[in-house]
């Protein structure tokens, strides 16, 4: 979808910034559209990307350029290819290796100026959900009726196939407090040179916050994780990917209350603006105008708390017409320029 006419599209709708997937979740879908999000089941949603084929520093400045040369600026890349990083998140014995890929990679993102990497530290990923009707007017979304607790097959880690050659059968269980301590090796390792590359990593919650999701822990699954995923690796770099859809289906806590801690400690890189109605483990995707969550309020705390970095729209329901995303995204992105607006005219007037 990195094409010269999605970025006027961007534009158009009044961006400013961008944050971009080089991940193909997408590739095994190719035929029945490649722009709806993909939902997979016990196979997952298919084959991840080679191991050895690290984006290079050429293509990372290239984009970076082609971007800029729109009038945006590409502010993050989010989520790193499963294939590039499973044996961290499965402690398995190609960690090391892998882990010098990430450092390298994050090295190449801070030298094209790239100054964010979102990721999700999780073993099944997004997964466990279902696709239907659910928006306004039957707009299709996604939505989950129930944990799936299938087990995650072996070769097979953020719900893609990492190793198509993997023995059948389940893999190994983990225990919570063991995943905490692959994401405190992870952050040990990668954050001193994500500082000096002056590249932020930012975490996203588990996304459907379940605290088991196909047998495997979740690390943040209520808003309270967040601060400990922070306190267990102090660092400017170590920040959060705030997923406003996400914090809202946790069956604990408080979005609003989440938004204002968590902004107030500067801890926020980007935002993901979605809204939700229902909670874990049933809840529904909608337009940002029918959810639970009071957008508006959340802009308010947000711009109380002086926020100023990047909000952009997660996933939005399809629209029926013959674009069905691009009229899900424009209509999300209208909604966040006509608030953002509104807020800066109140502001103003005020100043007066
Ligand atoms: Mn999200």
């Amino acid at each position: 979808m990195l094409t010269e006419d999605n970025f006027r599209f961007a534009r158009q709708c009044g961006a400013t910034h961008l944050v971009v997937h080089l991940t193909d979740y997408f590739s095994r879908r190719a035929s029945s559209g490649r722009d709806n999000q993909p939902v997979g089941g016990e196979e997952g949603w298919g084959p991840a990307g080679d191991p050895d084929r690290l984006w290079t520093f050429e293509e990372l400045s290239d984009l970076k350029r082609q971007v800029r040369a729109h009038g945006l600026e590409l502010y993050a890349i989010e989520n790193f290819d499963p294939a590039f990083w499973y044996d961290i998140l499965l402690d398995g014995p190609k960690k090391f290796q892998q882990m010098e890929n990430l450092k390298e990679l994050v090295r190449r993102a801070g030298r094209a100026g790239i100054p964010c990497i979102g990721y999700n530290f999780s073993l099944a990923g997004v997964c466990s959900r279902i696709e239907g009707p659910f928006a306004r007017g039957g707009a299709l979304s996604v939505g989950m009726d129930g944990v799936d607790q299938t087990p995650v097959p072996k070769g097979m880690v953020w719900n893609m196939v990492v190793d198509a050659g993997a023995e059948k059968g389940p893999q190994p269980t983990v225990t919570t407090e063991s995943f905490w301590q692959r994401l405190a090796w992870f952050l040990k390792e990668l954050l001193p040179v994500a500082e000096e590359a002056g590249v932020v990593l930012a975490a996203h919650p588990d996304d459907p916050p379940a605290q088991i999701v196909r047998q495997t822990p979740r690390l943040v699954y209520k808003p309270d994780l967040y601060q400990k995923l922070l306190d267990l690796a102090p660092s400017p770099s170590n920040q959060l990917e705030f997923c406003l859809g996400t914090l809202a289906e946790m069956a604990e806590g408080d979005v609003y209350e989440a938004t204002d801690r968590y902004s107030r400690q500067k801890k926020i890189a980007y935002i993901h603006f979605r809204n939700v109605r229902g909670k874990v483990p049933r809840y529904h995707e909608v337009f940002l105008d029918e959810g639970d969550v009071d957008m508006f309020r959340i802009l308010a705390i947000l711009n109380k708390n002086q926020y100023d970095g990047v909000l952009i729209p997660d996933h939005t329901p399809q629209m029926t017409c013959a674009a069905p995303w691009h009229a899900g995204m424009a209509y999300a992105m209208g909604f966040m320029r006509a608030a953002i607006q509104q807020i800066e005219k109140t502001e103003s007037r005020n100043r007066e």
